[in-house]
């Protein structure tokens, strides 16, 4: 007698075409699930329904799992005694270093609850980039150039964008699903709650907007 016979169907079969079969399905899932991924564009506007630049928008993926990290390092530059750029969004646990093209020495840091650091008077690379995995706003200066300033919001997802000068960004890669989208900009109070919308994504693009109460600068 087959001694496959008295299996169940699902145990039938040697090893090899079990692994062979769950290759192949493991090969479709991804597959439909990169089909699916679409694009969100989100119009931020101001208080007087002007474009608003340098607001990020965020979407958390409503279904509590961890999200994949980004694992390259991002850089903020000292140049002419600014900061540059001056907003910068990134995932928690990403790593940001802050060389100092400038011939002055500068000395960073933050007393920001999100990232409390500092990096005495330097000139070039500093030794080891500074981590930042506590989601939040870090706002960060100079402690020899007051009018030296850069926000960081750190997100805990992988999905965000910052708006450019029309006020638009636009996140890639979004799974079907629900998520909550947020937007956040420095010119809102800090102690002001952050600004959601649901936003539910189809194998299609989609679009949102957002109204911030931010003054015109
Ligand atoms: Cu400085």
């Amino acid at each position: 007698m087959d001694r496959n016979a008295i299996k169940p169907p699902h145990l039938a079969g040697n090893p090899a075409s079990i692994a062979r079969r769950a290759i192949v399905f493991t090969a479709l899932a991804t597959s439909a699930f990169v089909a699916h991924a679409a694009a969100l564009t989100v119009q931020v506007l101001d208080a007087s329904g002007q474009a608003l630049q340098d607001a990020v928008v965020y979407a958390e993926a409503a279904a509590g799992h961890a999200p994949p990290k980004l694992q390259k390092i991002v850089e903020i530059e000292q140049k002419g005694r600014r900061f540059i750029p001056l907003v910068t969004a990134v995932q928690a646990g990403t790593s940001i270093a802050f060389p100092n093209n400038d011939t002055v020495r500068h000395h960073v840091y933050s007393f920001s609850p999100a990232k409390v650091f500092d990096l005495k008077l330097y000139t070039g690379q500093p030794e080891n980039p500074v981590t930042f995995d506590k989601p939040g706003t870090v706002v960060i200066g100079c402690n020899i150039h007051d009018q030296m300033v850069t926000y960081i919001h750190v997100v805990p997802t992988p999905h965000f964008a910052r708006t450019d000068a029309n006020g638009k960004a636009r996140i890639e890669g979004l799974a079907a699903g629900k998520y909550q989208l947020k937007a956040w900009h420095f010119g809102l109070p800090t102690s002001a709650p952050i600004s959601e919308q649901p936003l539910a994504m189809t194998a299609g693009d989609s679009a949102a907007s957002f109204k911030l109460d931010v003054k015109a600068r």
